[in-house]
């Protein structure tokens, strides 16, 4: 078998890999495919929730088959005991013969642990096959575990002369396909994010509603500094359903922001109570890299931050940003647009196009920073 090969079963592995990103908690979502003789005798992802690892799953599947086979992990393979002892103990003993990996593994129970293992038990082991497909596939786990925040996806929707929609007011920029996209989107996270003014103007629920996928939405997180959050809002109604975080802050992270009326609305004293009493939570913060590390701490790999312009401003300021997903619709926006603070014709040079998808007669430009 040849170099061909191995990219073709490592992409397969790196496709089952993100199968079940956003499904694993902590855990990284990890693809195993386990070739004997050119053919695919086992293959798994890690299992929602964490448990079973991908290779414990694949061994089994490939049984004796195992042996004197070739295993493409799309990280490499633990070395501690959890519930089950380590998958590179695994795959010695089920006689692997080669063991091709794209990614080291951070986790220091692990980091280069596993290979060592592999290797002190004569396999033949590569590391590095695909790696910038194995950092996307992985970057919540990789981000969480190395810089202790979330990969951050800052996602946003502008017209064809590059501008965000109307202040106060819910202007559709995108049709039917791109607006499914962003649900999956949202699936595949672990949180999403949105500043006051968002949900004053649009009321959005931040669910994800694709049939099937409706157990998979994410904690909702409203940076709402003087606790504007209405309490006969979507969100605040299905607090009970999927988690809301509201971020209070007694200094501002971002420019003040007014209800649609132009006012600042009420002294923040009774909505509190109110807002926890329908199961709200309220954390109070004023710094965008403090609430980061607290959002990892409580294990969230990924957050999608899906609006305004202040706060995708705020972010980018802050150089809290990771990947843009920038979707364009063919309407044009004329008095009163709201710029956006990036357009595809302009674009920080730190982020790099990825990707260009076309959703029915929207487009969607992938941008990355690397890490
Ligand atoms: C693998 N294969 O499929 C995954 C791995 O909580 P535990 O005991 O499951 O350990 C979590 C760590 O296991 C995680 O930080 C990462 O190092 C590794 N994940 N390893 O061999 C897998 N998901
Ligand atoms: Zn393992």
């Amino acid at each position: 078998m040849g170099a061909a090969d191995d990219r073709r079963f490592m992409a397969r592995a790196l496709e089952l890999s993100r199968r079940n990103t956003g499904l694993t908690g902590t855990n990284p979502s990890v693809g195993c495919v386990i070739v004997k003789d050119g053919e695919v005798v086992g293959e798994a992802v890690t299992a929602p929730g964490g448990r079973p690892h991908a290779e414990t799953q694949a061994l089994e599947n490939a049984g004796e088959k195992a042996r004197g086979a070739t295993a493409y992990v799309t990280l490499e393979p633990c070395s501690h005991y959890g519930r089950t002892p380590p998958c590179a103990n695994a795959l010695v003993e089920a006689g692997v013969a080669r063991v091709v990996v794209s990614l080291t593994d951070p986790d220091p129970r692990v980091s280069g642990r596993g290979l060592a293992i592999l290797r002190e038990a004569g396999i033949a082991v590569e590391s590095g096959l695909m790696q910038d497909e194995g950092r996307r596939a992985l970057a919540g786990y990789l981000m969480r575990q190395t810089r202790g925040r979330p990969y951050v996806t800052l996602k946003l929707a502008v017209s064809a002369n590059g501008k965000l929609g109307r202040r106060g007011e819910e202007v559709s920029i995108t049709g039917p396909d791109a607006r499914n996209a962003v649900h999956r989107l949202r699936a595949q996270s672990d949180a999403i994010l949105v500043g006051i003014g968002t949900a004053l103007s649009d009321d959005p629920e931040l669910t994800v509603r694709i049939p099937g996928l409706e157990d998979r939405s994410p904690v909702r997180i409203v940076l709402d500094r003087r606790l504007q959050l209405p309490p006969e809002s979507k969100l605040v109604r299905t607090a009970k359903d999927v988690p809301v975080i509201v971020v209070a802050s007694s200094r501002s992270i971002m420019p003040r922001s007014t209800m649609p009326d132009g006012t600042e609305g009420d002294e923040p004293v009774d909505r509190r109570k109110a807002l926890e009493g329908s199961g709200v939570e309220i954390m109070d913060s004023s710094d965008l890299d403090v609430l980061l590390a607290v959002f990892a701490a409580r294990g969230i790999s990924s957050l999608l931050v899906e609006g305004g312009a202040l706060v995708a401003k705020a972010f980018l300021d802050a150089g809290l940003v990771d990947r843009i997903l920038l979707f364009q619709g063919t309407g044009v926006v004329g008095t009163g647009g709201l710029e956006s603070p990036v357009t595809p014709s302009d674009m920080p040079q730190e982020f790099k196009l990825i990707r260009e998808e076309a959703f029915g007669p929207d487009r969607c430009f992938e941008y990355e920073r690397g890490f």
